[in-house]
């Protein structure tokens, strides 16, 4: 029996059968639009509610229309369901499950391990499954793959099809979608990419093979250590600018009018997100297990990590300068999120930043119309309802996240002090008596 061919067929007449495993930001998407291309979905997650939610036509995702989870429910192309047994009766299996750090800042690939033991008693010959998850090269081969086969004993290539695909989502961003963002992907074997291309190729856009899940595993993890590296250095630069007595904006505004050769980021407060700040750690730890210092992650995170406690010293300088103490003055953090515009809170630098104030003896408090609450183990607090009530009253207002919903000119005027991390304000904020920029 040819099982590549028959998959094939099964994905080019669409009545192959598919499952997410892990319907969160990234499984959600990812279920919908393979649902929209003609597949039955049947996303598979622990979490009941998050279930529950998905057969009743809701998304708990930002980026997902519950009217588009309601017509695929409605239709039956989309189900939801906390039973892992529904796995023998698939054929192809998608796996998103998160793969953040542990404590001790090593990988934590407990989600993918679970996902994969969870899997396993369902593994039969003709399935085929693809691990998005960010995650170290060689984790496929290593990890996963000994686990779907070691009671299976399935051959890799002929009856199980085995394949690594970095996810590409951007939380928020509605120009690349997971339908439109062209998608990397790396088989075990050659015949196992030629299985996954040929599955991802029935409902998105641009398929991308190559040549091994390790390549594909790497590939992901350049394209979010390039960012974090550069994000690190623009970082730096602002500390070099700070004690240069050079605005930092101003220098990358005009860095940023050469037309070739340059790719403008912007220094801030710190790193957060679930990939930026995580993924090269991944990929650093890989190689010291492999007795190799991958030196320039390990630097800009440094940098990065240390931005919140620059950021705080700023807001205490500023505050000096103003004949006042950081201790018993009222600081209004502007913006939790990890970045403007979205509602995730996940590494957000805001955290870091309202501890340290907290810490200072500031009296803080927040705003962000997205985050109505923050709860840290040793402390929570919640977003003040009336902004410009809590910008009158602060002696300091700290932009943090610059969501694009604020009036940022009527902050401006009526702050007493502004410290900017972000550039919200632009050129209103330069040269301005009121405004510290970074
Ligand atoms: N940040 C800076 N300076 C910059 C850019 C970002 O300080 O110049 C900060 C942000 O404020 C945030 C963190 O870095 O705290 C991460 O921001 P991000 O813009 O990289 O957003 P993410 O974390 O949502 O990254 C995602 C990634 N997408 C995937 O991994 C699929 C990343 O690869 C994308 O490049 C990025 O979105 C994007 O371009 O928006």
């Amino acid at each position: 029996m040819d099982y590549s061919k028959q998959l094939i067929e099964k994905f080019h007449n669409k009545t192959a059968r598919v499952a997410v495993m892990g319907m969160g930001y990234v499984g959600l998407p990812f279920a919908t639009v393979f649902a929209e291309a003609g597949f039955t979905v049947t996303g598979v997650d622990p979490v009941k509610d998050k279930m529950d939610r998905v057969n009743r036509g809701e998304s708990y995702i930002m980026d997902v229309p519950a009217e588009k989870v309601a017509g695929l429910v409605k239709k039956g192309k989309l189900k939801g369901t906390t039973d892992y047994s529904v796995l023998a009766n698939i054929d192809a299996v998608a796996i998103c499950v998160p793969t953040p750090l542990r404590q001790t800042g090593d990988p934590d690939l407990s989600f993918i391990v679970s996902a994969a033991e969870g899997l396993a008693p369902y593994v039969h010959a003709g399935m085929v499954v693809v691990l998005e998850s960010s995650t170290y090269p060689g984790t496929t081969r290593e990890l996963m793959l000994p686990i779907l086969t070691e009671k299976s004993h399935l051959k890799v290539g002929e009856e199980l099809f085995v394949a690594f695909s970095p996810e590409r989502v951007d939380p928020g961003r509605t120009d690349w979608t997971t339908k439109n963002t062209p998608k990397v992907i790396g088989g075990m074997t050659e015949k196992c990419t030629e299985v996954a291309a040929a599955w991802y190729g029935q409902a998105l856009d641009t398929v991308v093979p190559v040549s091994s899940t390790e390549v594909a595993e790497m590939a992901k993890l350049l394209e979010n250590t390039f960012r974090m590296i550069n994000i690190g250095f623009v970082n730096e630069l602002a500390l070099m600018c700070d004690r240069l007595g050079v605005d930092v904006w101003e220098v990358i505004d005009a860095a940023a009018t050469k037309p070739f050769g340059f790719m403008k980021f912007q220094p801030g407060p710190g790193l957060g997100g679930h990939c930026i700040p995580i993924d090269p750690l991944y990929l650093s730890w890989k190689l010291r297990s492999l007795n190799y210092t991958a030196r320039f992650i390990e630097l800009a995170s440094e940098i990065n990590t240390s931005m919140p406690r620059f950021a705080v010293t700023r807001v205490q300088d500023a505050l000096n300068d103003h004949e006042k103490a950081l201790k018993g003055s009222n600081v209004l953090v502007l913006g939790a999120a990890y970045k403007p515009d979205i509602d995730d809170l996940r590494e957000s630098p805001s955290i870091d930043v309202i501890r340290l104030l907290q810490q200072k003896g500031a009296k803080v408090s927040y705003h962000d119309p997205y985050i109505p609450h923050i709860k840290q183990d040793s402390w929570e607090i919640s977003s003040v309802t009336d902004l410009m009530a809590a910008v009158k009253a602060a002696d300091c207002v700290v932009i943090v996240t610059n969501h694009k919903v604020y009036d940022y000119v009527t902050i401006l005027k009526e702050a007493k002090l502004i410290v900017d991390t972000r550039n919200a304000l632009g050129k209103l904020g330069f040269k301005n008596p009121k405004v510290v920029r970074l």
